[in-house]
């Protein structure tokens, strides 16, 4: 079997979702209409006739320069051959080849591959499970009346997605600027108090604050959460300061979880798990360049007898989750807020990815590759280019 094109297709939908200063996703204030956005599908196809396919951003220039390059004529099943060498090509082509080209490339190539064999992804990798719990992530801290605004807001939502919804764990994405007061340890630290008093003592809790506190104000953090019993915090500082991460861990006894956006995928975590710079370590497909990559870091992890959290949602990191022998404890599902509707699947697909039961587990498909339904119809006429 051989690649004989890769393309893209690149679409319009309708979003309620705005995103602030800093990048940050929030439900648009009422009355605020929905607006455009775009989503791309990328295509990779073989003289068979087996294709296998994921949604993401892949430019024409990087396209032709270097993935067609790379892929044409190529056996798909060469996955780990073809994700060194484009990660190879990273290091002159730096602005047009970051991680998450690499992981669309990836992910299609799993997708492939598990249609050509008739088997889902997680099982072609070696599974250990079809459902994994889930935790509500919230989306960040806003000042939208009755959303995530106060303390309390956080508390309110908390207890929906835990006692009505059945989440069994809950993560706090607190108030970063633009937002009035933020960033602000105490104001976190309320919110943290509020929602362990909405949903009791046993409740698995997460915080992923401000993320360029000082070592001093994250330290503060994460003495208030050891005694509101927390199960870990994530990202307090710039993670390029991995000595600071250190002193952190040395100094708490609140497990942190890292590194979520510092660059540098299997690499950078071996060197944080190396230097104590986390409780547990972390990775998702959106991070570290694809399933590959995300493999090492899951075995990693397993070798030194460390938690992995896998960071993120969507398909990729859900069969990853569901062919780990190392505790990847949770899916991350949202990120959440009480104004969204989680459980409408976007408009290019015809079922949830991450469909969850009242118990709170998310089930992966168990159809071929990466199981995901697409609505083609929908592509074609929303289509605005395609190459
Ligand atoms: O900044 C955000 O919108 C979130 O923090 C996002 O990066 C989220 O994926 C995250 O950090 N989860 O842990
Ligand atoms: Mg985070």
């Amino acid at each position: 079997m051989k690649i004989v094109n890769v393309g893209v297709q690149t679409f319009r939908y309708r979003t309620p979702i705005v995103r602030d200063a800093d990048g940050h996703g929030h439900p648009a204030p009422k009355g605020h209409p929905e607006h455009d956005a775009t989503q791309s599908l990328v295509t990779i196809t073989t003289d068979t006739g087996v294709v296998g396919r994921c949604f993401g951003a892949l430019g024409k220039g990087v396209l032709e320069s270097v993935i067609k390059p790379v892929l044409l004529g190529a056996d798909p099943f060469y996955r780990e051959h073809l994700w060194y060498v484009l990660k190879e090509r990273q290091r002159l082509n730096l602005a047009t080849l970051p991680d998450r080209v690499l992981t669309v490339v990836d992910m299609a190539l799993w997708d492939l591959a598990g249609q050509a064999l008739g088997q889902p992804v997680h099982k072609l990798i070696g599974a250990t499970r079809d459902k994994v719990p889930a935790y509500a992530s919230t989306m960040c801290g806003d000042d939208l009346p009755n959303g995530l605004a106060t303390p309390e807001d956080f508390a309110n939502f908390a207890h929906w997605c835990v006692k009505a919804r059945g989440y069994p764990a809950f993560k706090l994405h607190t108030w970063q600027p633009p937002y009035p007061g933020a960033p602000s340890v105490k104001r976190d630290l309320a919110a943290c108090a509020a929602v362990r008093e909405a949903v009791g003592p046993d409740v698995p809790l997460m915080l992923d604050p401000f993320h360029y506190y000082s070592r001093e104000e994250a330290l503060a953090l994460a003495k208030g959460l050891e005694k509101l019993d927390y199960y870990w915090m994530e990202e307090p500082m710039d993670e390029h300061s991995m000595s600071s991460y250190v002193w952190l861990c040395e100094n708490t006894s609140l497990p942190i979880c890292g590194p979520e956006t510092a660059e540098g995928k299997m690499y950078v975590r071996a060197e944080w798990i190396k230097a104590g710079a986390c409780d547990l370590t972390r990775g998702g497909v959106w991070d570290v360049g694809g399933i590959t990559p995300l493999l090492k870091i899951a075995h990693l992890a397993e070798a030194f007898g460390m938690r992995m959290e896998v960071h993120g949602g969507g398909v990729g990191n859900l069969h990853v989750l569901c062919a780990m022998a190392t505790p990847g404890e949770f899916f991350e599902r949202g990120l959440l807020h009480p104004f969204i509707d989680w459980e409408k699947p976007q408009p290019w697909l015809n079922k949830l990815p991450d469909p969850m039961d009242e118990q709170g587990f998310v089930h992966v498909s168990p159809d071929p590759g990466l199981g995901m339904d697409i609505n083609f119809d929908f592509i074609r006429e929303n289509l605005v280019e395609s190459y």
